[in-house]
């Protein structure tokens, strides 16, 4: 396993949009990439390809290869047969740029666990739904990804082997529309935040996008993941305004005021300008669910402002519970604008980009003190928790409203501001400000070098914005990665009333030991916080029937209603089954849901049995 197979020397440099690769990098951004990548590399000690075993492509649940051979010819005459392509090469993790749609590149299991049999592209609308018609017709479940980032949660993995990957970013990458007047637009699923920037850039309109901390992903699959950024409009999904979606019978919906036509069969004109049209709001039941495939949809962009963002340092481990009470009402009331975040201090380590070892050498968790002697040399100083926060409106609104945040800080005793000219060129900070005013970075894969091979693994908590709660829940997390010596790196992204709570499991996936650790660990995490009454905002595919359990209320009433609506919906279990917990009929109750305690190393089901 310890095998020295560097690939050093030759590194490619990554793929850029203006190539027309929809999933590129931004020239802006290539120099930076070019670098972040060959850090990556020589952290590299294992090979990044996985041999394949067994014949190939493997075949999805309760067929024969006969039978789907001849599917796959009838599929190929639908779309062609360059849009239908089989999964039967060696698995490459690739990189963040370069990544793979045939498995999970951060795998947690063997990464032959989880692969699909083929993907395919479709390029429209109607081929999505004559797919989707195609998959009932032969009953082979389909695995539709935006563009298959959802790094540290599954990536482009489908969570019942052999299912068919189902690319949407690939051919339906189009920004459709963007709207100066009612700030607006509509995009496809292959529209990364680098391209949205770029293409709002290209327009000249005066509007911001809102990047989450990476900006490769998918805009609508990130928001139908409810996903968060970082600027005044960061919840992702709350700042949509209208969907398109294939149902899992082919049938195609428009939702909010989309479903009223637009005169001379043109979109509706406020599709884009009230989310909720009328009757039942169907949108919610299309995010973090399998119910059906969103092939566009409308965001508001936020106008472009003056804004400033800032550090605050704490000093003290302890100054945590006041660090939170004070940011609590700042919140509510607004005066903080967007979604900011609460670090530990060992997280300016990591976005250096250094791997840990050139902090510390030895195993477990890295000591305190040595956190400490590193951070005292660094411009963060010598201090515990950092807040990474901004400021929006005009220069004047900015310095008043700066004075009223100063005045609350400061009563906690050695806060410290930190403004992007009193920190060297090269820091974290200046990345903030770009991401905090809607330009989308890179910076943040830097945490990967940590660990050699390394791969990410979120624990993403809703804690309220509260002393006893983020207390609790901090303890039990730090509890859990003490006993697995793990590093902690929690990250809070604070919305109001609540805050995401993000822990980043950085494990080394040349290890076996180290991966069973990390899901050990996950498991663990979100068993003690659900009993404390705390759950998760999203998950990995392979965590997330313990994670839908965990909202059991009522003797799982919202799983049973759930199902309801899939069955309903699906009735042949063709689309996604099992993503977010939700089981279709056929396989439900036959060994296919993972719970906690069921230490199975595989996503099969637990018997052989027939669907
Ligand atoms: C991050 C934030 C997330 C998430 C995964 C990672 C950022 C880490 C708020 O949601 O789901 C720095």
């Amino acid at each position: 396993m310890a095998s020295k197979s560097n690939v050093q020397g030759a590194i490619q440099p990554p793929p850029v949009l203006s190539d027309s690769h929809h999933s590129g990098i931004s020239q802006r951004l290539l120099e930076e990439a070019k670098a972040s990548k060959s850090r990556l590399y020589s952290n590299r000690t294992v090979s990044s390809v996985t041999a394949r075993k067994g014949e190939l492509p493997v075949l999805p649940p309760d067929t024969t290869r006969e039978k789907f051979n001849a599917a796959i010819d009838e599929l190929q005459k639908i779309l062609g047969s360059q849009h239908v392509v089989l999964n039967d090469k060696p698995l490459e993790d690739g990189w963040y740029i370069e990544h793979p749609n045939t498995h999970d590149a951060f795998h947690i299991l063997d990464p032959n666990d989880t692969v699909s049999s083929a993907i395919v592209y479709p390029g429209s609308t109607e081929e999505v739904s004559a797919v989707v018609k195609w998959a009932n017709k032969h009953e082979i479940p389909l695995w539709p990804i935006s563009m298959g980032r959802n790094l540290g949660y599954g990536g482009a993995a489908p969570r019942v082997r052999g299912s068919i990957v189902l690319d949407l970013g690939k051919r339906m990458n189009k920004v459709l529309k963007i709207d100066p007047d009612q700030c607006s637009c509509m995009v496809e699923p292959g529209v990364s935040y680098y391209k949205l920037y770029e293409e709002v850039k290209k327009s000249g309109y005066p509007l911001w996008i809102d990047p989450p901390d990476l900006g490769g992903g998918s805009v609508l699959g990130n928001a139908v993941d409810r996903g968060v950024g970082y600027t005044p409009y960061g919840d992702h999904f709350g700042n949509h305004c209208g969907m398109e979606v294939v149902l899992p019978n082919g049938e195609v919906i428009r939702t909010g005021m989309g479903a009223l036509p637009g005169p001379n069969g043109t979109d509706n004109p406020t599709w884009q300008a009230f989310q909720y049209g009328y009757g039942p709001y169907a949108d919610g039941i299309f995010t973090q669910s399998n119910f059906g495939i969103v092939t566009k949809m409308g965001f508001w962009l936020m106008p472009e402002t003056e804004h400033l963002t800032f550090m605050v340092t704490f000093p003290k481990d302890d100054d945590f519970e006041e660090i939170i009470e004070t940011i609590r009402p700042l919140m509510i009331k607004r005066i903080l604008g967007n979604v900011p975040q609460l670090r530990h201090v060992i997280q300016e380590l990591a976005v250096t980009g250094k791997n840990r070892e050139a902090f510390y050498q030895g195993q477990g968790q890295m000591p305190r003190e040595v956190i400490r002697q590193h951070a005292s040399k660094m411009p963060c100083g010598d201090c515990s928790w950092v807040f990474y926060g901004s400021l929006y409106g005009t220069q004047k609104q900015i310095q008043d409203t700066l004075e009223i945040v100063k005045k609350e800080f400061y009563k906690i005793q050695g806060a410290r501001f930190l403004f992007p000219n009193d920190v060297p060129e090269d820091h974290y900070l200046h990345s903030r400000v770009r991401v905090c005013s809607g330009v989308a970075e890179i910076r943040e894969l830097d945490w990967l070098n940590w660990k050699k091979n390394a791969g990410h693994l979120f624990f993403a908590p809703i804690c309220p914005t509260r002393r006893e709660d983020s207390r609790k829940i901090l303890d039990i997390v730090s509890r859990i990665h003490k006993e697995y010596g793990f590093d902690l790196f929690p990250t809070y992204c604070i919305a109001n009333r609540e805050m995401h709570l993000i822990v980043n499991i950085v494990y080394d996936r040349g290890s076996e030991e180290n991966k069973r650790k990390a899901v050990a660990a996950i498991r663990k995490m979100i068993d003690e916080c659900a009993k404390a009454g705390y759950g998760e905002y999203r998950t990995h595919i392979l965590l997330a029937d313990q994670v839908a359990h965990t909202y059991g209320w009522n003797n799982q009433a919202m799983l049973r209603f759930h199902e309801t609506i899939k069955d309903s919906l699906d009735p042949n279990g063709i689309l996604a089954p099992g993503r977010n917990g939700i089981w279709p009929k056929k396989y439900r109750g036959k060994g296919w849901e993972l719970l906690y305690g069921d230490n199975r190393q595989t996503s099969a089901p637990k018997t052989e049995s027939k669907l």
